[in-house]
């Protein structure tokens, strides 16, 4: 007889109907349909199905329940459970896919496999945590019925960029967030690990590396992360037998750490290292000596060296090779027409083409180690939806900054699992909701004007809201000194919103790691709102002709010049970039013809 466990999820007792609720989830599931109603969840779980889990799946989701033989009957199972059986055929039949229904007394959840049991607890945890407090402090759950799966197979993160890896823990909590949002891969591969790549690739990490590459792996498979570990061997390897061993001798003291799943990178690199025939012999070598022979690990990932269209090189029939010759089950990593550019239907049908088979999108948005003065906090776009058929996995590569890359993660997230659902806007105001609950308005005013790449062939929206009337009065004012009282008003407000915004980002407490990591950014915001405050005073005294007003500004424009100079050299990226589309060129076109 099956065992029924029961959980208490602490402080509450009892479920009662009570009234609507709204459904805020993310990822948005396929299917949602809901009757407006909601339980109250003031009692405890009972866990039905328990025995054919695997532990973690329920352990890591419902952290906060105990045992007791009253409350909810919580049924969960996948699809051969004895538990779920009545509901087998509302599964969806996709992997990592889910049915999740809460009705009268009973909750249940059957997943397709594990991981889809994984995600629908998931789900329901996001239920309580988002939709769940009435105006009288109780904890509510939806009355619901989901069937969900992902849309894009394999999703998430690849940590690939130039620049300071990020740290253990760091890390850690971020697979806690890849599991909560249904992003099933991380791939380890930051280009200054120097065990990744040139000059310590060929040995094994030291003690204390080894042990915290071992815990985040364990961690990650924990929350159903798959954890992907990448070398880089290219810029100095030779093509002789004794440096493939010594790189099947890597692999396998990363094995012994727990990595079931590895990658192979071949970007920016030159010399022998280009070499496609090399490259494939090496990589088919590992394929059958090392992945299959094991039998527990997943398929290879390989990065080219030709890894975007702007790459390739015709004469050295590099991507031919590697369609013609790689093995067909080694996933091919690809980045587009360049190493930043949106991914579009056209240049995934050509480079299918060339490397028969699904490229695997590795995304460079919202990374800057090109411009890390930047911190990326736009809206999320530019990704055909034909991924979902026409590539074999897509993950990002992020800015070194841990926290401040969740906000894009978190619409990555959700595109990924749901493109049709898919609003960037909505997407990116949720994502600042959830980075920072006690200051979101303040971080949707930073994040207007801390999204532009300054990459011409890559822009991404910054400032819009401003862009027309500093436009107008720009014109205006080079032609007669004039503008539009509108305009004016317009950048005023915003020049004052960016003022409180810096004040309230300061004092915000929900977010501790998030707000000290921008805080060069806060710096830069305040500094500049007082530039363009002072620079509307300085275009007013040269309109009305005003010479002590416009030399007291002029000067107070300098000091806040240099102020933010100052600023720049506090940031271990050099400076604190932003507002670079709109704000700056504003600013500085008033003051040069200020002193023409
Ligand atoms: O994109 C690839 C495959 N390689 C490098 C990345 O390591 C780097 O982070 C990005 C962004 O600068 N560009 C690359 O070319």
């Amino acid at each position: 007889m099956k065992k029924i466990l029961a959980l208490v999820f602490a402080g509450f007792m009892g479920f009662a109907n009570t009234s609507k609720a709204e459904i805020k989830l993310n990822p948005y599931p396929q299917s949602v349909k809901e009757n407006g109603d909601s339980i109250q969840l003031t009692g405890s779980f009972r866990v039905y199905g328990f025995d054919d889990i695997k532990s973690n799946i329920i352990k890591n989701v419902i952290d906060n329940y105990r045992i007791n033989e009253d409350g909810i009957l919580l049924r969960i199972g996948t699809k051969d459970s004895e538990s779920i059986k009545k509901f087998k055929k509302k599964i969806p039949n996709c992997k990592e896919g889910y049915y999740l229904s809460v009705k009268d007394n009973e909750i249940v959840i059957a997943g397709y496999d594990n991981r889809g049991l994984f995600y629908g607890l998931q789900t329901m945890k996001l239920l309580i945590d988002r939709n769940s407090v009435n105006d009288r402090g109780n904890i509510l759950l939806p009355e619901v019925e989901i069937v969900d799966w992902p849309d894009v197979a394999v999703r998430g993160v690849v940590e690939g960029f130039y620049g300071q890896p990020w740290s253990h823990s760091a890390r850690m909590k971020l697979i806690d967030f890849y599991s909560k949002y249904k992003l099933n891969t991380y791939i380890y591969g930051p280009k200054n690990d120097s065990y990744h790549s040139t000059p310590k690739w060929r040995e094994p990490y030291p003690n204390k590396e080894a042990e915290q590459l071992k815990e985040l792996v364990s961690y990650a498979k924990e929350k159903e992360v798959d954890f992907v570990w990448a070398i880089h061997p290219g810029r100095d390897i030779k093509w002789t037998e004794e440096d493939r061993d010594k790189l099947i001798y890597k692999f396998e003291s990363m094995y012994d750490l727990g990595v079931r799943a590895f990658a192979v990178f071949f970007d920016d690199i030159s010399g022998k290292g280009t070499d496609a025939e090399m490259q494939v012999k090496l990589l088919n070598y590992i394929n059958k000596n090392f992945i299959k022979r094991k039998g527990d690990i997943a398929s290879l990932i390989m990065c080219p060296t030709e890894y975007n269209r702007s790459r390739r090189k015709v004469e050295t029939h590099y991507l031919e090779t590697l369609g013609d010759k790689l093995d067909s089950d080694i996933h091919i990593m690809w980045t587009g027409d360049r190493a930043l550019s949106d991914i579009t239907y056209e240049n995934l049908k050509w480079i299918q083409e060339l490397i028969k088979r699904n490229p695997y999108i590795w995304w460079n948005y919202p990374v800057t180690d090109f411009s890390n003065d930047r911190i990326l906090m736009g809206e999320v776009y530019g990704v055909d939806p034909s991924i979902k058929t026409e590539t074999s996995g897509f993950v990002s590569n992020p800015m070194e900054y841990p926290e401040s890359s969740k906000l894009a993660l978190y619409s990555i997230a959700g595109y990924t699992w749901n493109i049709d659902s898919y609003n960037a806007k909505q997407s990116w105001l949720e994502s600042i909701e959830w980075t920072l609950p006690d200051a979101s308005e303040a971080l949707e005013c930073l994040a207007t004007h801390s999204s532009a790449t300054g990459v011409e062939h890559f822009p991404r929206k910054e400032s819009e809201n401003i862009k027309l009337p500093a436009e107008r009065f720009l014109n205006n004012f080079k032609k007669d000194r004039s503008w539009n009282e509108n305009d004016f008003n317009d950048l005023y407000n915003e020049f004052v919103r960016m003022k409180t915004a810096a004040d309230e980002l300061d004092l915000s407490e929900s977010n501790e790691d998030f707000i000290s990591e921008i805080h060069p950014w806060i710096v830069s915001l305040d500094l500049w709102s007082q530039m363009g405050l002072e620079v509307l005073e300085l275009a007013k005294a040269i309109r009305y002709k005003n010479t002590l007003v416009y030399n007291k500004k002029l000067r107070h424009l300098k000091i806040l010049e240099s102020r933010i100079e100052k600023n720049n050299l506090k940031v271990a990226a050099g400076s604190a970039t932003l507002g670079t589309s709109v704000i700056k060129p504003f600013i500085e076109e008033i003051m040069k013809i200020s002193i023409e």
